[in-house]
């Protein structure tokens, strides 16, 4: 396994497997080379080995940024300098932070008033334009598609292939850290991008017999934003995972193709079974990951329920971004954690005492 301090970025680690010009200038944050946790309590818990890879990690908080350095740096090749894309937001971030870092302009289309806070923050200031659009994040795509057919502004959204070919590095580094394929990635799907990417990155692996077997993909929507479970487009689609709000998927028939090849499901969880694996993640792992990354272990507690999971397996979930980025949907959920009490003494030991029943010292 790589150290870290000896890490240069998903494109100079993996350029030979990827289509960028590789006499040309690179844009990075030296993204990638995320930890892959291993799970005691869930892999004894469920008789597997189960694994979280924490994209979390990346600079800007989110997987986004591996497929971001990828097609910034091509459209930097290319002549480009602005680019768009629509977002639920950490597309936005990262999108604004790789322009900042290759000067170029960025436009950024969001949901309005639907996507977290952290997000939003980091768009701005990484001085993207951020256009909020009286509408979801399909209303905005729509528009984006179309603005660059007129406009000579480089579309970055993962329906651009060098996204899903920086974003394949992630299974690379999988395979590279545990010198085999798992049996399972457990994964949450928007638009499908990432699974897309995963799948597609297994698949060079084994064909340059990298890895012998592959692994099966599970893909997870919210119940509230599930177009490909239920094989039709969602108007409305509603869930607290925004990030995952959408309700017609830009790589729909490439979700379909990684499912159905690799054996595995797509398949779609409730917002209460998220927020249970957002809180389990929390309190019982010590990983803060975003509502929509939770998706993954609900959809595991799920499968698992319904014994689809041969024991003894290994299940790499998926934890696509950091739970900083929603600080609303953190203090909403533990609030019951947030204790106030009078600026005296007495009302701490009131506390400690009657309510957490801590015991005294002796020698008090
Ligand atoms: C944390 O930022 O679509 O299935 O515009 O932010 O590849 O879309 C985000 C998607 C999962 C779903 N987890 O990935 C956007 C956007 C998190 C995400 C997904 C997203 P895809």
């Amino acid at each position: 396994m790589k150290k870290r301090n000896d890490w240069k970025g998903v494109i100079n680690e993996y350029i030979d497997f990827l289509p960028l010009d590789k006499k040309g200038s690179f844009i990075t944050l030296l993204e990638g080379n995320t930890h892959l946790i291993f799970s005691e309590k869930l892999s004894k818990k469920f008789n597997l080995n189960v694994y979280y890879k924490f994209e979390g990690l990346n600079p800007t908080g989110s997987f986004k940024d591996r497929g971001m350095c990828v097609v910034i740096s091509k459209m930097i090749q290319d002549g480009y300098n602005a680019v768009i894309c629509a977002s639920t937001g950490n597309t936005a971030a990262s999108c604004a932070a790789y322009s900042a870092k290759g000067n170029l302009k960025s436009f950024v289309l969001i949901p309005e008033g639907k996507i977290a806070l952290g997000k939003l923050s980091q768009s701005i200031i990484h001085g993207a334009k951020v256009i909020e659009v009286k509408g979801n994040f399909d209303d905005a795509l729509k528009i984006v598609k179309e603005v660059t057919t007129l406009f000579k502004i480089g579309l970055v959204n993962s329906i651009n292939p060098f996204r899903i070919e920086g974003q394949k590095t992630g299974a690379f580094e999988i395979v590279d850290e545990l010198n085999e394929s798992p049996d399972y990635i457990f994964i949450p799907v928007g638009n499908g991008g990432n699974i897309t990417s995963y799948w597609k990155g297994f698949k060079e692996y084994f064909n340059i017999k990298r890895i012998d077997k592959l692994p099966k993909m599970y893909g997870w929507q919210a119940e509230g934003a599930a177009p490909i479970v239920l094989g039709k487009v969602v108007e409305n689609p509603e869930t607290f995972a925004t990030a995952i709000r959408i309700g017609n998927p830009a790589r729909w028939k490439d979700v379909l193709n990684a499912v159905q090849e690799s054996n595995g499901k797509i398949d779609m969880v409730s917002d209460e079974k998220i927020r249970e694996a957002y809180e389990i993640l929390a309190f019982e792992e010590g990983i803060f990951c975003e509502p929509s990354s939770a998706a993954s272990l609900a959809g595991l507690i799920k499968a698992n329920e319904r014994g689809e999971i041969k024991k003894g397996s290994t299940v790499v979930l998926i934890l696509t971004g950091h739970g900083l980025k929603d600080p609303d949907s953190a203090t909403k959920s533990s609030n019951k954690n947030l204790i106030k009490i009078d600026k005296n003494l007495k009302s701490a030991i009131e506390y400690f005492e009657e309510v957490e029943k801590v015991e005294r010292k002796n020698s008090y």
